[in-house]
């Protein structure tokens, strides 16, 4: 058996609250248990999944902090956003970790802070360094921001004064001018990774930093394809989580895990094996990204008796559906090529943003979606002005839809599932 290791020591010299802290992960394992631990016939290689929550705030950040100490990485970078490239990240020396929270904490404290009305992400992230009982935020050497919606670019005026921040410029329109300023915002990105870290980035090291992504892509693809199946081989929930990993996993040994999963969803599929019996409702979701532990909206769909076949968000396949491009040779190219790739992710802080709504109808076909759920956190204007495009776009191609607000709290949860199952039985 393994020898039980004691965490409180590394959560303490984080600067953790510990009690808050051990109410959270109380609270936390409560969830996934009664979400995750009561599916259904999850394929065995879903352990891996379990093995990742259980250890995400204990094993996983000492694996981080430990590479640090023995200088196998040099310093932990923190994101918020899908624009900053992990790529760079890496081949600077850096171990890349995504910090958006999906729990509400210290309510009050934010309110401080921020206006009421924010939307519940920003307020999660926020409330996380208030309490201190994030250890990927407290152990961040940096955090990188980004200029998106004008919740998270005002949020970061504060977050700035709780953690060192270097903040992005995202354009919001696609031109060559943009395309160009963002190339060059990309290069700033990694000249001031470089200063953090002291390593210079190398054609090798870069080369390396964009295969692992690639790969790590590459495997969330195959997954994604074997949902197809009817019967679905794996749950939404299951889907979710791995993309929610893909943020904070290490991500050879993730890429190799997911690659194992795609390989039993593929069996499972030609076997007609499947988490949900053959004929069950399929839903695409679209929408806001979830961050862990938001997996409310999933629990919800799936104990209906539907089953979630993709997802088009940050924590779906705008992380996964385009790979950079690696033919370059140079720095300079590769970092060109990065750019290039991110500039395109689908994300509502664009406009006009239509290749949104292509990716959302492509996809439903590609999975044999049976309806389409289009959901925004409260006060995400901008995912809230896009579903009204989304519904047209769905109601042209002959798809059902549905539109949902929500935010982190339980208190919706009967509401939505009111009209959830009334949106299935319309199906
Ligand atoms: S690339 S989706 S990760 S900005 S839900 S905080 S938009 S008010 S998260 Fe996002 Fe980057 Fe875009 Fe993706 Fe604001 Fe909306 Fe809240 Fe949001």
């Amino acid at each position: 058996m393994a020898e039980e290791v004691d965490y409180y020591p590394m959560w303490e010299s984080l600067g953790m609250d510990t009690a808050s802290h051990d109410a959270l992960l109380g609270a936390v394992g409560q969830m996934y248990g009664s979400m995750y631990l009561t599916q259904n016939n999850r394929p065995a290689s879903t352990s891996y999944l379990d093995n990742f929550a259980t250890n995400l705030h204990s094993g996983a950040i000492k694996e981080k902090l430990d590479a640090k100490e023995s200088g196998k990485a040099k310093k932990i970078i923190g994101s918020f956003c899908l624009y900053v490239p992990e790529e760079i990240v890496t081949a600077a020396g850096g171990i890349a970790v995504g910090l958006c929270a999906g729990a509400d904490f210290a309510t009050d404290e934010v309110e401080k802070h921020l206006p009421r009305n924010t939307c519940p992400l920003i307020k999660g992230f926020t409330g996380f360094k208030l309490g201190r009982v994030c250890p990927y935020i407290e152990s961040s050497d940096l955090v990188v921001g980004e200029n998106t919606c004008d919740g998270k670019k005002k949020a970061y005026e504060f977050f700035a004064t709780q953690k060192p921040m270097y903040i992005m410029d995202v354009p919001h329109v696609r031109t060559d001018e943009t395309k160009q300023m963002w190339r060059n915002e990309i290069h700033r990105l990694a000249e001031r990774l470089e200063q953090e870290t002291g390593q210079k980035i190398t054609a090798e090291s870069l080369a390396e930093g964009i295969k692992v992504a690639n790969d790590k892509r590459r495997a969330l693809q195959r997954l994604y394809h074997a949902r197809a199946f009817d019967p679905v081989p794996i749950s939404g929930l299951d889907s979710l989580l791995t993309v929610q990993a893909a943020f904070m996993d290490d991500p050879v040994r993730l890429t190799g895990a997911i690659n194992d999963m795609a390989v039993e969803c593929e069996k499972r599929g030609a076997a007609g094996e499947g988490v949900a019996p053959k004929g069950s409702k399929r839903i695409l979701y679209t929408g806001t990204p979830m961050a862990v532990p938001n997996w409310k909206l999933f629990n919800i769909i799936e104990k209906a008796g539907a089953v979630v076949v993709g997802e088009e968000c940050c924590t779906g396949s705008r992380y996964y559906k385009d790979l950079v491009d690696e033919s370059g040779t140079t720095v300079d190219e590769m970092l060109d090529a990065i750019a290039d790739r991110y500039f395109n992710i689908q994300c509502a802080i664009f406009t006009p943003n239509p290749g949104r709504e292509e990716d959302v109808i492509r996809m439903a076909r590609e999975q044999h979606a049976d309806g389409i759920i289009d959901c925004s956190l409260q006060f995400c204007t901008i995912y809230e002005m896009e579903s009204f495009g989304m519904e047209q776009a769905a109601d042209k191609a002959g798809i059902p839809y549905l539109h949902l607000t929500t935010d982190y709290s339980t208190e919706d949860a009967g509401q939505l599932n009111t009209r959830i199952e009334a949106f299935l039985e319309t199906l």
